[in-house]
């Protein structure tokens, strides 16, 4: 059988609850109980009526009918005797048959009928299953608020216990600003690093729970039916909405993390926009020689407007390292051979919208000395007086890059007070961590190498290593460019943005 709705209504024709299976809009459903009243014959013993498109079965109850409302091409039988549940399940909810009780049990009666009916179909189930099932999508339900409870507690504690953290790091920030600017005028920038804790807070709580609010309650448990198959998530969340729950449904088609709300680089972001990424892993031992160098690049499509679904990127590899590329198992590989162009293999079909899309992966690994784009020399030597002299070279092997922010982090033996002699650069003495961490704004062609020394007392060579490196960049290790985008259908040029990105994963000296 198909069933359309299943309603209680009154005698006179009011409807109190009315259930509907199928996709059909609420006025067709209203008119259909609308025109339900007219239809009963009275007098007859009949229970049931049709008209050209529906048949309503019926069966009073007292001053009330339970109705069904099915396709005519239904089996009439069937239909009576879902009826018959239907009826039954009335006295297993309401104390009596008055409108007013059925009004205020409405939703268990709804819970109930969705046990009846799936998608239309009527289910094979019986009243003591009908019963079980209701009470355990309450249990189930009372389950899930404990849990999303917890939950919520958890994230606000952790948003807290953030808060305090970045007041804390904040308040050393100062202070380290204020004691190292007697060293050297230069390195202030922790002090200007003041992120509020609610960015901070929702980039890192939502990793693992969600903050209030945010969407949880929409994500079921695996396995639980909130009130039945027949409610959908949609009609769920309106319903929380009802119940002063504030709810919000995250939005499809923002790209940024939850953290990376920078608005600076939203505004570079076009309806095709791609991040070209590399990581890069360096191990370089103390007396020279690579002991691990990788870069790790992964080129990311993201497309926000279905217009553009159907694009080629168009690329220019000078893969002048001997890098190794590989495509998305999806994109057409010899498209990509013989012209540098990323597309579908099935050109008919779009790219996933809103969402970052890898297309591209290249890796490289060596141990050449050539291929490392910075090399770092520490020398401590021993001075005769217990101390230790140190000089620290660095060189940009790769001319075509330019890193920003570079930071060369130096441990040193505790308490010790180093004194630096020439310096390129500025410098900070981060006493509290025992290190000395030298900057360079820019590392690029023009700016290719540079020094530090300086002499520690009661030290010995051991001491200086590992040394870390940390650095930004908008530079391609792999030079890897995206030339062009174009659609699929004419080969016009699409609007697009890009966006390049170059970082240590892991840079040092041991
Ligand atoms: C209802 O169905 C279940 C499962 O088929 C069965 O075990 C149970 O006996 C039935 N109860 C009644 C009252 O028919
Ligand atoms: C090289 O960089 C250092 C530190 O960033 C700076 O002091 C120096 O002026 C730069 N030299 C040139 C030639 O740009
Ligand atoms: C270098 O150190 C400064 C000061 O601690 C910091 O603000 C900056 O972000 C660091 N650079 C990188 C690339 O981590
Ligand atoms: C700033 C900060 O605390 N970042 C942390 C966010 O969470 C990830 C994963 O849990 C950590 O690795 C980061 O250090």
């Amino acid at each position: 059988m198909v069933l359309i709705a299943a309603a209680v209504c009154t005698k006179a024709g009011k409807t109190i609850v009315s259930r509907q299976f199928v996709e059909m809009t609420k006025s067709r459903i209203e008119g259909l109980l609308a025109a339900f009243p007219k239809l009963v014959p009275t007098g007859t013993q009949h229970t049931f009526v049709e008209t050209d498109s529906v048949r309503y079965v019926y069966q009073p109850l007292e001053r009330l009918y339970m109705l069904l409302i099915t396709t005519r091409a239904s089996n009439i039988l069937e239909d009576l005797e879902t009826l018959r549940l239907f009826a039954r399940v009335i006295p297993e909810y309401c104390r009596s048959l008055e409108e007013s009780e059925i009004a205020e049990n409405a939703f268990s009666l709804i819970f109930a009928f969705d046990e009846i009916v799936a998608l239309g179909y009527r289910e094979s189930v019986n009243l003591s299953q009908i019963r079980t099932f209701v009470e355990m999508d309450s249990h189930e339900e009372k389950v899930y608020q404990a849990v999303r409870q917890t939950q919520e507690r958890e994230a606000k504690i952790k948003m807290r216990e953030k808060a305090k953290e970045l007041q804390r790091q904040r308040m050393e920030a100062k202070k380290g600003t204020k004691s190292s600017s007697t060293n050297s005028g230069g390195f202030g920038n922790s002090g200007s690093y003041t992120p509020t804790p609610f960015v901070v807070d929702t980039s890192n709580v939502s990793n693992d729970v969600k903050p209030p609010s945010y969407a949880a309650p929409i994500q079921k448990p695996k396995g639980m039916k909130l009130g039945g198959k027949g409610r959908d998530v949609e009609s769920f969340v309106d319903q929380l909405k009802s119940e002063g729950e504030n709810v919000i449904i995250p939005a499809k088609n923002s790209i940024s993390q939850p953290g990376s709300k920078a608005p600076a680089i939203k505004t570079d972001i076009d309806d095709v926009h791609l991040r070209l990424e590399e990581k890069l892993v360096v191990r370089l031992g103390r007396d020279g020689g690579v002991q691990q160098f990788e870069v790790l690049g992964l080129a990311t499509l993201h497309i926000g407007d279905e217009r553009w679904g159907r694009i080629r990127v168009h690329l220019e590899n000078q893969n002048s390292h001997g890098v190794q590329l590989q495509t998305h198992p999806n994109v057409d590989k010899e498209l990509f051979k013989l012209r540098s162009q990323i597309g579908l293999k099935q050109p008919s079909k779009p790219f996933p919208l809103h969402t970052d899309v890898g297309v591209l992966k290249w890796r490289l690994q060596s141990t050449e000395e050539a291929l490392v784009p910075l090399l770092i020399n520490c020398w401590p030597s021993e001075a005769g007086d217990g101390s230790c002299d140190v000089n620290i070279e660095y060189e940009l092997a790769h001319s075509n890059l330019e890193l920003i922010d570079v930071n060369i982090t130096i441990p040193l033996p505790i308490g010790c007070s180093p004194v630096v002699g020439e310096c390129d650069g500025t410098y900070s003495h981060e006493s509290r961590r025992n290190q000395l961490v030298w900057n360079l704004p820019v590392v690029d062609f023009s700016n290719k190498s540079g020094s530090l020394e300086f002499s520690a007392p009661k030290a010995i060579p051991n001491d200086f290593f590992p040394l870390s490196v940390a650095f930004t960049s908008k530079s391609s290790y792999a030079s890897i460019k995206v030339t062009e985008v174009t659609l699929i259908d004419d080969d016009s040029p699409v609007k697009y943005s890009v966006e390049t990105v170059l970082y240590p994963d892991k840079y040092e000296i041991v």
